[in-house]
């Protein structure tokens, strides 16, 4: 059995709920200032989830809403100057604080980094996102609490595809056996468990209702003492996710 050495996070719906009031915004801001009448409703969303990555995201809309935007020749011009404008309104609302950090996130990235444990993040979203969240939650210089941030477009796949989990592997130098990953999403868990890591749920609003095979447990946050997390699968010792409780959940708990 290996030691855990490392933590990988997922941003997004993990460390944040950053997708109803800032990617959603953010992508209905960038439509109405290029012009569009698209407009993603909280519930339109939640069903847009399901593609990962903004672009590929708003590329599931057109097919399935906006056929007629389909057939133009710069169809992918479009979608990515989009995309630009969209991540300039999501920094811009980091910025303004518009998302916290979840509950426990920001004790347990302390707790960890205090015992010596490597963190990582593994995600989808586009790294100036990252960087921007980071900064307005944990200071300006928030991101040294990571060592490896893997995001955006730098692997061929997005998640389910265990590419960006692979990748900080790789950039970690560590084996599979020695990390946990905490996600959210059913996708977020099909990559991580992909990539043979044992992973952690702490569900959201638009996650809470997903099926998470193979997760070591689910719990609706990371949960602070005075603020417990409910489990919705597995069990834990503490009422809360500290690093004991993580450290358990790694050497108990098979794939
Ligand atoms: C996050 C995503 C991202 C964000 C938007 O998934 O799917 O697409 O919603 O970010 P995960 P971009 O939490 O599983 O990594 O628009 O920058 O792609
Ligand atoms: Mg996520």
């Amino acid at each position: 059995m290996s030691e855990l050495k490392a933590l990988i996070f997922d941003v997004d719906g993990t460390l944040a709920d950053t997708e109803r009031h800032g990617h959603r915004v953010a992508f209905n801001r960038a439509f109405k200032d290029a012009g569009l009448d698209w407009r993603w409703s909280e519930e339109r969303y939640g069903e847009l989830l399901a593609v990962t990555g903004g672009k590929e995201r708003m590329l599931r809309y057109v097919k399935e809403s906006e056929p007629a935007f389909e057939s133009r020749p710069d169809l992918e011009q479009m979608i990515a100057a989009l995309h630009r404008r969209k991540t300039e309104f999501y920094v811009e609302l980091m910025e303004q604080g518009a998302i916290p950090l979840r509950p426990g996130a920001e004790r347990l990235i302390g707790e960890a980094t205090a015992a010596g444990l490597i963190l990582a993040i593994a995600t989808t979203t586009t790294p100036a996102n990252v960087a921007a969240l980071l900064r307005a939650t944990l200071g300006p210089d928030g991101a040294k609490f990571f060592s490896v941030i893997a995001a955006g477009d730098i692997v061929p796949q997005k998640k389910p595809a265990p590419d960006i989990y692979d990748y900080a592997l790789a950039e970690l130098a560590l084996a599979p056996e020695e990390c946990l990953a905490i996600e959210d999403s059913d996708n977020g868990l099909r990559s991580s468990l992909g990539a043979g890591i044992k992973t952690l749920v702490t569900v959201n609003g638009y996650t809470r209702d997903q099926r998470f095979p193979g997760a070591v447990a689910v719990i609706d946050q990371l949960g602070e003492p005075d603020a417990p997390a409910t489990v919705l699968q597995g069990s834990l010792e503490n009422n809360y996710i500290d690093l004991p409780e993580l450290q358990r959940l790694h050497r108990m708990t098979r794939i």
